[in-house]
C-alpha cells in the first residue's frame, strides 16, 4: 500500500472511531506517542507496586494483607498487558527495561513518594487509584486498538482497587483519635501528589494537542485534574477529612470546585527524578533486574530445550 493511502486510511480510522491495529499503517509520531506513553504506564504500574510492598509483611490483619497482595499482584499484571500492548508497536520490553533502570524513561511522579504510615496504603487506593481510573477510563476509547483493549481489564480492577482504598479509610475514620490524626495526615501528604498525577497544565503540555487530535488522550490534563477534584470533595466529607487547599471552594458559576495553585516547581523537580525516593525506587527496580537474571536464563534454557524435543 502506498503511503498516502496509508495515510489517507489512518486519517478515516481515527476521523470515524475505528481502532488502529498493529500493522496498520500509522504515521511514525503517532507510533513514537503511544510507545513513550504505553510505556511509561507500564513502568507506573510495576514502580507502583514498590511503595504498597513496603507495608504488605505490616496489613494490620489478614484480610488486610490478602487485598494489598491481590492488588500488587493486579498491578504486575498490569504492567505486563501494557508491556505487551506497547511490544505491538516495535519496541522490545528489553529496551523498556533498559530505558526504566537507566533512568532514561519516565513513570508516574506518585511513586516517588513515600508510605510512612498504614493510612497510607487506605489513600494510595482512595486518591491514587481515583485519579488513575478518572484518567485511564477514557484510554478505553484510546484510538490504539490494543491499548484501548488492555485499558478495558485495568479499569475494571483499579475500580476495586480504589473502593478498597476508600472503605479502609472509612474503618480509621470512626476509629480512634490517634487512627483519625493518622488518616488526616496521610491526606495531607497525598492530595497534592495526587493531582499533580494529571500531568502539566493544558498551557505546558507538550504532548496533548497531537494526542488530542489523534484521539489517543480523549480529554485534556487539566479537564481530567477537574473532574477528579470535584468528585473527591464529597468523599472527603464523609470521611471527616479535610483536604489540605484553602483555596478550595464551590464556584457556583463555573459548576466546579475552584482550587489553589499546584506547586509546578515540585511536580518538575519529582519528574526529573530528584523526589523524595526516586533513587530508591530505581535502586529497587535494578535489584530485582540483576537477581531475577538466573530465572530468565533458565526460562530460556527451558524453552529452548522444549523446542528442540518438540523438533526432534
Ligand atoms: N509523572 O505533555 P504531557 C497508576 C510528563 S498508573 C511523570 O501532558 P502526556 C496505577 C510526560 O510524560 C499512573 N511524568 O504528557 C496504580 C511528558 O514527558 P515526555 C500512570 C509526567 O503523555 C495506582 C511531560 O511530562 N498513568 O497510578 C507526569 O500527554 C496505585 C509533559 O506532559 C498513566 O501513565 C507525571 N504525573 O500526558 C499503580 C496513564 N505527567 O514523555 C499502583 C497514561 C506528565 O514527553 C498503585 N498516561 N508527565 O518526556 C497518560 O494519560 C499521559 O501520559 C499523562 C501525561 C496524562 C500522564
Amino acid at each position: 500500500m502506498s503511503e498516502e493511502k496509508g495515510k489517507q486510511l489512518f486519517e478515516q480510522k481515527i476521523e470515524n472511531e475505528v481502532k488502529i491495529e498493529a500493522r496498520d499503517w500509522m504515521p511514525d509520531a503517532y507510533r513514537k506517542t503511544l510507545i513513550r506513553q504505553i510505556s511509561q504506564h507500564a513502568h507506573s504500574e510495576i514502580v507502583g507496586m514498590l511503595p504498597e510492598g513496603n507495608w504488605i509483611t505490616r496489613a494490620p490483619n489478614l484480610r488486610r494483607k490478602l487485598i494489598l497482595v491481590a492488588k500488587a499482584q493486579d498491578e504486575a499484571g498490569h504492567g505486563l498487558y501494557l508491556y505487551s500492548a506497547a511490544e505491538t508497536l516495535g519496541i522490545t520490553r528489553d529496551e523498556m527495561f533498559e530505558q526504566l533502570h537507566t533512568g532514561k524513561a519516565k513513570y508516574s511522579s506518585i511513586f516517588n513518594y513515600p508510605t510512612l504510615t498504614w493510612a497510607d496504603i487506605g489513600t494510595i487506593g482512595w486518591l491514587v487509584d481515583g485519579a488513575a481510573i478518572m484518567n485511564q477510563v477514557m484510554l478505553c476509547r484510546t484510538s490504539y486498538g490494543p491499548y484501548a483493549r488492555a485499558m478495558v481489564k485495568i479499569c475494571k480492577e483499579e475500580s476495586f482497587h480504589q473502593r478498597q482504598g476508600y472503605e479502609s479509610l472509612l474503618v480509621l475514620s470512626k476509629g480512634t483519635d490517634a487512627q483519625k490524626a493518622m488518616l488526616q495526615d496521610a491526606v495531607d501528604r497525598w492530595w497534592w501528589p495526587s493531582i499533580m498525577m494529571f500531568g502539566p497544565s493544558d498551557a505546558e503540555s507538550t504532548n496533548s494537542e497531537k494526542s488530542i487530535e489523534w484521539k489517543i488522550k480523549r480529554q485534556t490534563n487539566d479537564e481530567l485534574r477537574q473532574r477528579f477534584v470535584d468528585a473527591t470533595v464529597e468523599q472527603a466529607e464523609i470521611l471527616g477529612v479535610t483536604l489540605p487547599d484553602p483555596d478550595l471552594k464551590w464556584n457556583e458559576e463555573r459548576g466546579h470546585y475552584d482550587f489553589g495553585e499546584i506547586d509546578w516547581e515540585e511536580f518538575w523537580n519529582v519528574v526529573k527524578g530528584n523526589g523524595p525516593c526516586n533513587k530508591e525506587r530505581l535502586a529497587a527496580r535494578n535489584k530485582a533486574w540483576d537477581e531475577g537474571a538466573w530465572v530468565r536464563e533458565a526460562a530460556m534454557a527451558h524453552a529452548e530445550k522444549k523446542a528442540k524435543r518438540k523438533a526432534a
